[in-house]
């Protein structure tokens, strides 16, 4: 039996990815800027057992159908040369499946607990590229910090991979997580994209201003101008989610508290909190905050009617192996 357990971070982007140019290779149609979050991850263990008759998956304790995580694992075999059946266990510190980007960590982790557990040595672009397969966002997760996703140009793939534009320690940003609901998501967010160009009449303006996006924020991140960097994720967190609302069947990943909430930051930031909010396919809200004010912020959100839980994090660290 090899055996290989690794942990990833999870991730939050500021500039968001939603579409694909690709659906078979999972390329995404636009390129993304994430924040690693330290105090969100998953631990992952796999290993690869002749005795077993096909894989098995538990997640967070429970058994669950491996159908999505063995499709990833058969290139990896492919990569490694063999068919042997694995094992995963895999935990979350947070909630699976709520918009907190478990697929994120989860394949992240996966993609590095399973290299190695197939005994290959994978350089961190090439796990970001493998990581991709799994879920888009995955491949940002490898790296710890400020990260940019490239959508790539080439049909194979091999030019869309994450890599890091601000390393964890260079500018001590805060995170606050308001969770408003720990169910997991109705539409997930591969089913949510999915053939975008037929469902929504917003879908080119989406396109069209993606490049610019991403170069506003990559100038305004290395020069640590975190006014323009809130006012730009507060921007494209919106455009996503009027993308999703213009989709058809129209996507609504807000309840009632995930917009008290994000009133409550505008509220916060009148009052002189340097706060900015954004949203994920799901209804949690996430505070990026200016050095120093995360507490302050954690603080207001908890008592936003609905907030349930409130959770302060730092940028998170590279993924690593256990
Ligand atoms: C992001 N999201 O950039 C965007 C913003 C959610 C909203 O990436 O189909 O789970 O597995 O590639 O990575 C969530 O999408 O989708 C996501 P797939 P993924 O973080």
């Amino acid at each position: 039996m090899k055996q290989a357990s690794a942990r990833a971070h999870s991730n939050i982007a500021l500039i968001k990815y939603w579409g694909k140019r690709d659906a078979r290779l999972n390329l995404p149609a636009v390129g993304s800027i994430s924040i690693t979050l330290a105090d969100l991850y998953t631990d992952t263990t796999v290993s690869f057992d002749d005795t077993l008759a096909a894989d098995q998956a538990r997640i967070g304790g429970a058994e669950v159908d491996p159908g999505r995580l063995s499709g990833f694992l058969d290139i990896v075999r492919e990569t490694a040369g063999t068919n042997v059946p694995a094992r995963i266990v895999s935990e979350n510190n947070f909630p699976t499946g709520a918009g907190l980007a478990s697929s994120a960590s989860g394949f992240a982790a996966l993609a590095l607990a399973a290299t190695r557990a197939a005994g290959l040595e994978m350089s961190p672009r090439a796990l970001s590229i493998l990581a991709r397969r799994g879920s888009g966002s995955a491949a940002r997760s490898l790296f710890g910090g400020l990260v940019e996703m490239h959508r790539g140009q080439d049909e194979d793939g091999l030019d869309a991979f994450a890599e890091p534009i601000l390393a964890q320690n260079a500018w001590p940003l805060e995170v606050v997580v308001a969770i408003t609901d720990n169910a997991s998501k109705k539409v997930n967010s591969t089913i949510g994209m999915s053939d975008l160009d037929a469902r929504s009449d917003f879908y080119d303006g989406w396109l069209a201003h993606a490049e610019d996006d991403l170069s506003s924020m990559r100038e305004a991140i290395k020069a640590r101008d975190f006014a323009t960097v809130g006012a730009l994720s507060e921007m494209s967190c919106l455009k996503l989610h009027g993308l999703m609302l213009s989709t058809r069947p129209g996507l609504i990943y807000w309840n009632a508290a995930t917009v008290s909430a994000m009133h409550a930051v505008r509220e916060m930031r009148a009052s002189g909190l340097d706060v900015y909010f954004t949203i994920d396919a799901g209804p949690q809200v996430k505070a990026l905050c200016a050095p120093g004010q995360g507490q302050a912020v954690a603080a207001e959100l908890a008592q936003v009617p609905g907030v349930l839980e409130t959770r302060l994090t730092a940028l998170g660290p590279d993924a690593a192996v256990l």
